[in-house]
């Protein structure tokens, strides 16, 4: 096995606002309970855009090496760590470490635990060749998957696995997916699939419209040129009544106020995306009249992300992706802000 160097390339934020500066910085070791990752491919999440940019209302760690979807091999752990070996593949998730002690924890909420650790946010993520996780929350990855295309399972995929769980769409059902042209919502559409639901996609432009047809939508509305997407969205169920369910993945405002219009009477609206100050809306009197269930999804539990990763290896979910050097991640965040990616970009670590 390699030697571990003292030093890395990685994409470091120095300020808040940006840009990531691409340089060397030192390997950290790993502490009692945790493992270092020779991080080989990450995803890049529009999470990573708003920690870059300070859009939320939780401040990050400065400087900040974002990346929260990395994929590698475990290389190095500390004394206490019994469940994963030097030599596995493994991913480092957004819930880079939690306390596994409060109610939370215990209740298998880890996400919701006060004292969360947050890759690419709290602590440095997957930007680097070498990315530090507690052991009991790194994801354990097959070795006959590869990790490039398992990457961005370990946020998105697990996030819409989740999203779609909570939702309780049953298999025959019709789920909206808003912004399934983007990163969540490319896999979402292969989860819903997967999960025997029927698509709706809401997205932008002809390059999303040609993927998501080939992800498994039966429809899609492209909220650019649709007139009444309200109508449009529930003229796309057969029975013109609107979706069961609403998985809200968009990065703007509007499609939060316009959901509770479109889904279907006893429906559930499950938000997702975090668009900057943004509010959720709905009518007290049709909410109430149609029975209309609106709720937060966060990432998921372990669990979540032993069954996203399964489906995966099972070979249910082929989203597209592209490949670019880490040293390209500012491009992908230009590309990202104007919402010109169709899927996901995955950076590749030098060697
Ligand atoms: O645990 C969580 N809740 C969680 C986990 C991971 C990511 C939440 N997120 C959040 C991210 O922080 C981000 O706010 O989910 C959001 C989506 O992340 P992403 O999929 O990585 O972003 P993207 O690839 O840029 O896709 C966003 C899509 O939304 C579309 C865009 O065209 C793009 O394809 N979109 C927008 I902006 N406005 C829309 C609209 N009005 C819209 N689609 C439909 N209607
Ligand atoms: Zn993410
Ligand atoms: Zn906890």
């Amino acid at each position: 096995m390699a030697s571990i160097p003292e030093t890395q390339w990685a994409q470091v934020v120095e300020k808040s606002g940006g840009p990531v500066v691409y340089k060397q910085i030192p390997v950290k070791k790993p502490g009692p309970d945790e493992v270092l990752i020779n991080i080989k491919y990450s995803g890049v999440c529009h999470t990573d855009l708003h920690a870059m940019k300070g859009d939320w209302p939780l401040p990050t760690k400065l400087p900040l090496v974002g990346g929260h979807e990395g994929a590698g091999v475990v290389v190095a752990k500390g004394d206490l760590v019994t469940e994963v070996e030097i030599g596995d593949h493994a991913g480092v998730k957004w819930l880079n470490g939690s306390c596994l002690a409060c109610e939370f924890c215990q209740k298998s909420d880890e996400p919701l635990c006060p004292n969360a650790q947050l890759s690419g946010y709290t602590v440095d993520g997957s930007f680097q060749q070498y990315a530090i996780a507690k052991a009991a929350h790194v994801s354990k990855i097959p070795k006959n998957v590869p990790l490039d295309a398992v990457a961005p399972i370990l946020c998105a995929g697990i996030t819409v696995y989740k999203g779609l769980k909570e939702s309780g769409a049953r298999p025959g059902q019709t789920v909206a997916i808003v912004g399934a042209g983007g990163g969540l919502g490319s896999l979402a559409q292969q989860y819903a699939k997967a999960m025997g639901l029927r698509i709706i996609a809401i997205d932008g432009g002809e390059e999303k419209k040609a993927m998501c047809e080939q992800l498994g939508a039966e429809a899609y509305v492209d909220f650019t040129k649709s007139q009444d997407l309200v109508h449009d969205v529930q003229a796309a169920t057969s029975d013109g009544l609107g979706p069961h369910a609403v998985i809200l993945l968009a990065v703007s405002e509007l499609p939060f106020q316009q959901a509770a219009s479109y889904v279907r009477p006893r429906g559930t609206i499950v938000a997702i995306g975090l668009p900057a100050n943004a509010f959720l809306k709905a009518p007290v009197f049709g909410t109430v009249v149609r029975m209309i269930n609106i709720k937060g999804s966060y990432v998921g539990n372990r669990q979540d992300g032993v069954e996203a990763i399964d489906f995966f290896a099972r070979g249910l979910i082929k989203a597209p992706f592209k490949t670019v050097p880490l040293s390209e991640l500012g491009k992908v965040y230009e590309l990202m802000e104007q919402g010109k990616i169709a899927g996901r970009y995955v950076v590749k670590m030098p060697e």
